[in-house]
């Protein structure tokens, strides 16, 4: 078999990022992907991913997000195409709501610039919005999106240049620790040996990681693309990226890019969850009704024709939280993800985290948050 320092073990959003981050770090890397790279069966297709700084998930993301930000502009540089495009964020709902009291919160915290407007006044300025007359909106300069797909083309580019070894379209079969102290993993293609293992297989982690058996579970999700009525609304540099409480759900979405439409999804769709395999990955008309529905209420202008509509998984944690840590008793393993649905803006600074893990077992970044031990 061959042997390498680190072989890491699904090369999406995660797996890309820590394969670079290992490489330049003079690393011998193997990363194993069973789909194409990039491939649309997991959390990252889609074109792009929001990324925010007043996070209202917990205060304690903002220092992770301030080194992303820098890891994007630097990963974009290197790769020569933009990457990561501001927009600003709003996140929006009831003034009470985990949404606005916690994007609130981040932003007192880390002392982050923001305006709190009213949502006449939030609808005012960007004409794409039709907020509910009561609800807060946070505005925060900072927020975007990154270009999910291309992101990790450009990571998966810079290992290659960095000198790892990238392979698609081979599934690992398991792997098991060895008697010096590093693993073996089994391929349908065969058998490679390294001092260290990343897993970091988004859906498919309960497969390698017997502790996150029903802790980390994939969840069908809709994406929808929508051609704007009004397209001046929905413009990149007139509409900022959002997350918002409605009565209808946690809706999200994104100036028009990359597709002719204007993106919007709902958080948890349709709440159908099971192993990847199974989840149901065409769209059917409840699914779009469902993103209509908040079309047609908050956000008119873009009430035209459907553009794309694609599923995509989220794997999600009982308290929407990451994992990222080592295995208990074998600490040549690094385990990462699943990231919840929220996930994908770390990508680049989770990719140096686990690189950190994989070479000193230890990352000055506070991971306190993400242990496996909490999970039980
Ligand atoms: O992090 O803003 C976000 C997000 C929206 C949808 C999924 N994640």
């Amino acid at each position: 078999s061959q042997v390498f320092d680190v072989i890491v073990l699904g090369v999406g959003g995660m797996g890309s990022a820590t394969c670079w981050h290992l490489a330049r770090r003079g690393q011998r890397v193997l990363g194993l992907e069973r789909f194409d790279i990039p491939h649309a069966m997991g959390s990252s297709h889609g074109v792009n991913r929001i990324i925010r700084l007043a996070y209202f998930e917990h205060p304690s993301y903002v220092p992770l997000l301030r080194r992303a930000y820098a890891n994007w502009r630097e990963a974009e540089v290197l790769f020569g195409e933009p990457l990561l495009f501001i927009t600003g964020s709003v996140d929006a709902g009831p003034a009470q709501s985990r949404v606005v009291a916690g994007a609130v919160d981040a932003c007192r915290l880390h002392d982050l610039p923001h305006e709190l407007l009213p949502a006449r006044e939030l609808n005012a300025r960007f004409p794409g919005y039709a907020l509910p007359e009561g609800h807060l909106a946070l505005l925060q300069p900072e927020g975007g999106f990154v270009a999910s797909e291309r992101a990790i083309v450009a990571h998966v580019a810079l290992a290659q240049g960095a000198g790892a070894e990238i392979r698609a379209r081979e599934r690992a079969l398991g792997w098991e620790p060895t008697a010096a102290g590093g693993v073996r993993v089994r391929t349908e293609r065969g058998t490679y040996e390294a001092g260290r293992l990343v897993l970091a297989a988004g859906a498919w982690m309960q497969d390698f990681v017997p502790a996150l058996a029903g802790r980390a579970v994939p969840e069908r999700q809709v994406l929808g693309w929508f051609q704007p009525t009004q397209p001046a609304a929905f413009a990149l540099g007139r509409f900022p990226v959002f997350n918002a409480l409605f009565d209808e759900g946690h809706f999200y979405g994104f100036p028009v890019w990359g597709l002719p439409g204007f993106k919007i999804g709902l958080y948890h769709h349709l709440r159908e969850t099971g192993p990847a395999e199974t989840i149901d990955r065409e769209v059917h008309p409840r699914d779009e009704a469902l993103l209509r529905q908040a079309l047609r209420r908050y956000f008119p202008q873009a009430d035209g024709p459907t553009m794309a509509l694609r599923t995509c998984l989220f794997t999600n944690t009982p308290d929407e939280h990451f994992v990222l840590d080592t295995l208990p008793d074998l600490s040549q393993v690094v385990v990462a993800s699943p990231c919840s649905g929220h996930g994908y803006k770390f990508c680049s600074v989770i990719g140096e985290i686990l690189a950190d893990l994989a070479t000193t077992g230890e990352t000055r970044f506070d991971i306190g948050l993400h242990g496996l031990a909490r999970l039980g």
